[in-house]
């Protein structure tokens, strides 16, 4: 008798995890959480994906507000090391943050071509000029979109400044959950926690009521397959250990894990 073991997630070439502890593009109390949020999450995922995780060294410090973003010298630094542990992978990553800029250099490698699913109950589409903090993780998406196509899921909490660059015949679109059809057959899929509702998940950085429930964010995710090629992913603002809390997330990581794929570049 022939006993096969069958992988629970087979893939081409082996994914990576890439956890980024950063903390520097939020400035909430919360964000203290970061790092050891990441850290937890990232090897929760690395046990359900079966996947090798490798950490991004990242700064301890902060650094001063120029130009409008605070601890701009400190993510140029995280970037240039983020840069550095991609420019080695060939196969598809998982980025886990760590707060939503680390979203900037993955999302940035890729051609304009890839449209960018932002999933977020923030619309991070401030400018320094427009931003009401100074806080880098709300001005990412602005800052990594070039000219893709921008489908941003859960959105809830949108600054006045924010809102010119959204509409039906805009860059930037809204969609709810469950009714994502970007246009462009490659996606990068972006999750901030906070897309969910608090009343469902508690270890976000920056909690808005309402959202989605783990299970429809799993099920709109696992529809973009196979209709739509997602090249890479991120999951971020993760400021939880508690195992309990971060059990609840299993669901969403098999769910990213079996639709990301990698077709070269
Ligand atoms: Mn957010």
């Amino acid at each position: 008798m022939c006993v096969c073991a069958i992988p629970a997630h087979t893939h081409t070439s082996a994914m990576r995890i890439h956890a980024v502890p950063q903390f520097q593009g939020a400035l909430v109390e919360a964000r203290s959480g970061l790092p050891s949020g990441c850290r937890a999450l990232a090897r929760l995922a690395g046990r359900v994906l079966d996947a090798e995780v490798t950490e991004v060294p990242v700064s301890t410090d902060t650094s001063p507000t120029l130009g409008g973003i605070a601890n701009l010298d400190v993510l140029l630094e995280h970037q240039e090391a983020q840069r550095t542990a991609l420019s080695s992978v060939d196969g598809p990553v998982l980025t886990i943050g760590g707060d939503c800029s680390v979203d900037l250099v993955p999302v940035r490698r890729l051609g304009d071509d890839v449209a960018v699913l932002w999933f977020d109950a923030h619309a991070d589409l401030n400018t320094p000029g427009s931003s009401p903090s100074g806080a880098f993780h709300g001005m990412v998406l602005r800052s990594a979109m070039g000219e893709r196509e921008v489908v941003l899921v859960g959105a809830r909490s949108i600054d006045d400044g924010e809102r010119p660059l959204i509409g039906e015949d805009k860059q930037v679109r809204l969609a709810e959950c469950g009714g994502v059809a970007p246009r462009s057959r490659e996606v990068y899929l972006h999750i901030d926690l906070d897309v969910l509702s608090p009343d469902e998940f508690n270890g976000m950085t920056y909690p808005e009521p309402g959202g989605v429930g783990v299970e429809e964010l799993v099920d709109q995710v696992r529809r973009l397959s196979p209709e739509w090629t997602v090249v890479g992913a991120a999951i971020t603002e993760c400021v939880t250990e508690d195992e309990a809390e971060l059990a609840k997330l299993v669901p969403l990581l098999e769910a990213v894990g079996d639709v990301l794929t990698y077709r070269g570049r």
